[in-house]
């Protein structure tokens, strides 16, 4: 088994429930446990202007799918919830990213982990430092030194108010 770590994201329809049903579709993955969740943040889009707020949270899995076959599972499950692969950085009903699988460094031409962009995401990095505050990222650095170096301009903590359901 290998623990993953899952950023989820939505900015468009009822974003609250269509989390919650993506968590109770990701604890329904074969062979894969969702063991914690973290508290959710209200955040400002990164990207396009005019796209509305995001809300934001991060899932720490332990699974024994490939990563291969994991991100095709989480592909699924964001077409299933309306997702539509339309302008690049633009609003979407649902978006799973693996943000870390393992202590892995992956570089294939569907998948880049760690997620190539966390450093810079305020909210990735807040929400998994809730989840796992003394990680260590595959290339050694400490993700609390990563956390202290990124703003949280334009994120705001709204606690535990999403868990899986439909
Ligand atoms: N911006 C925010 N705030 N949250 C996201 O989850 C998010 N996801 C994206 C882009 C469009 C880059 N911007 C985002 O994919």
């Amino acid at each position: 088994m290998t623990t993953a770590f899952i950023a989820l994201g939505s900015n468009l329809g009822d974003s609250r429930a269509l989390l919650a049903s993506a968590l109770e579709s990701i604890k329904q993955l074969d062979d894969t446990r969702l063991e914690k969740i973290s508290p959710t943040y209200r955040s400002a889009p990164v990207g396009p202007g005019g796209q509305p707020d995001y809300l934001n949270l991060v899932a720490q899995l332990e699974t024994g799918l490939s990563a291969g076959a994991l991100l095709a599972a989480l592909q699924q499950i964001e077409t299933d919830h309306g997702r539509e692969r339309r302008e690049h950085w633009g609003a979407r009903t649902l978006d799973l990213d693996i943000l870390l699988y393992g202590n892995q460094q992956i570089e294939s031409a569907e998948l880049t982990v760690p997620h190539p962009h966390m450093a810079e995401r305020n909210f990735v990095l807040y929400p998994l430092t809730d989840l796992a505050p003394d990680l260590l990222l595959p290339c050694g650095t400490p993700l609390g030194s990563w956390r202290e170096a990124c703003s949280d301009a334009g994120l705001e903590a709204l606690g535990d108010i999403i868990e899986p359901g439909r």
